[in-house]
């Protein structure tokens, strides 16, 4: 078919726009969501699955090579620094010398037998110290590799009514935040994550965006909220949070993931990719109407326990690229003029015709012009990487083929 100059230009300028949405979208790779994870009622092993750091390092480094699009990888404390801070500059090198750079720096103030009632927000004022005390082991470990944020989640709450004080707890709660703010890098910030429920089944200490917002806001002004897509009840309305917190500048970055029913660690956009095609559209519109670029870290939360964890990193990093560049296609001055007119209608129409573009031929364009592959998934798979990780990897499992 012929096509009318007047197409032409329309769909150069549709590549244009996706181009410089790809240019600037990094999403950052999780160190834990390469080794083997289960669930509660058990773990199924992958051959080459990470065991050590270094491996998951080696993992990350590769879904970047693969994606061009995941330049750094969040670390876990105690999984992934088991010296603490001794181990810090050593893993910083490897991970420069495979390509990649440190990202967000986790504490671990929930595996501990000390945590069982509760880390900050622990009766025991010997217990909220000790986990003081880590979250400024986790800070100095962040100056060190560089990390711009403390991601901190904690799985502090309670199971039953009246076992615990939950205006103390807030009070804990404040307090140690605000004592690790003090103690952070004039650059550093700190990303405050909340969670509705699991593993405390009653309350929560920080159950929602609310709560999260409130103590980011005592703890100080380098303090941001995280929101990660899974903590969420179903029929919540995410991109609404994300919104008003980009309008509070209280936004500081996302764990993304997708689930069908709580906190279920799935494939980005393999159940609802419209949500996060509208989670991205808000962020859009936020620049679109400020001029200001967004100050978000996006990371990925997932637990890879069925799928082959390497190739769903890739799978997951082009997902977030075509959903990105999605919403960066919506038109936004013709979407403020409808929505000013009130006409729903066509409002909406102009989502839908950016959300069924397929964006898939710029992708493979985008990945052509930085002399990447154009197909990551097929190019990963082909370079065998699995196989030589699998048998490269083999002297490290355990017999029985189980680690803990
Ligand atoms: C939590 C939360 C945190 C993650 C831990 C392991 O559900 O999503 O971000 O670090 O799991
Ligand atoms: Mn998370
Ligand atoms: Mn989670």
């Amino acid at each position: 078919m012929i096509q009318s100059s007047g197409e032409l230009s329309l769909a150069d300028e549709q590549a244009e726009r996706v181009f410089k949405a790809l240019d600037r979208f990094a999403i950052e790779l999780p160190s834990w969501g390469f080794s083997n994870t289960g669930t509660r009622f058990g773990k199924f092993i992958e051959p080459s699955a990470a065991i050590t750091t270094e491996h998951k390092l080696a993992d990350a480094a590769a879904v970047h090579r693969f994606t061009g699009c995941c330049p750094s990888i969040a670390m876990h404390v105690l999984w992934d620094f088991p010296h603490g801070i001794d181990d810090a500059s050593a893993v910083c090198e490897s991970a420069q010398r495979l390509g990649i750079r440190m990202g967000a720096i986790n504490p671990n103030v929930f595996e501990d037998q000390i945590y069982k009632y509760g880390s900050l927000g622990n009766p025991d004022p010997k217990v909220r110290e000790a986990a003081s005390r880590h979250l400024s082991d986790s800070a100095n470990i962040a100056k060190r590799t560089g990390s711009r944020d403390l991601s901190l989640w904690f799985a502090d709450g309670s199971n039953y009514p009246g076992t615990a004080s939950i205006r103390r707890r807030r009070e804990w709660f404040i307090e140690g935040l605000r004592r690790l703010h003090s103690e952070i890098g004039e650059e550093q910030r700190l990303l405050v994550e909340y969670k509705p429920f699991e593993p405390a089944f009653y309350h929560t200490d920080i159950a929602d965006w609310g709560m999260a917002l409130l103590l980011a806001r005592a703890a100080g002004t380098k303090a941001r909220v995280l929101v990660d897509t899974g903590h969420h009840y179903a029929s919540q309305n995410i991109e609404q949070i994300v919104a008003w917190l980009m309008a509070e500048n209280m936004l500081g970055g996302f764990h993304f993931n997708d689930r069908r029913y709580a906190d279920d660690d799935l494939t980005l956009g393999s159940i609802d990719p419209y949500q996060v095609f509208r989670i991205f559209l808000e962020i859009h519109s936020f620049e679109w109407d400020t001029g200001k670029t967004a100050d978000i870290a996006y990371m990925i939360d997932q637990s890879h326990n069925l799928k082959p964890k390497t190739e769903e990193m890739i799978q997951t990093a082009m997902n977030a690229q075509e959903l990105y560049v999605k919403a960066a296609l919506v038109d936004q001055k013709e979407l403020a003029k409808h929505q000013g007119s009130s006409t729903l209608i066509d409002a909406e129409e102009c989502l839908k015709r950016a959300f069924f573009t397929d964006v898939r031929p710029m992708l493979r364009e985008w990945h052509k012009n930085r002399g990447l592959a154009e197909d990551p998934l097929a190019a990963f798979r082909a370079s065998g990487y699995l196989e030589e990780a699998a048998r490269e990897r083999a002297k490290y499992q355990p017999a029985g083929g189980a680690y803990a």
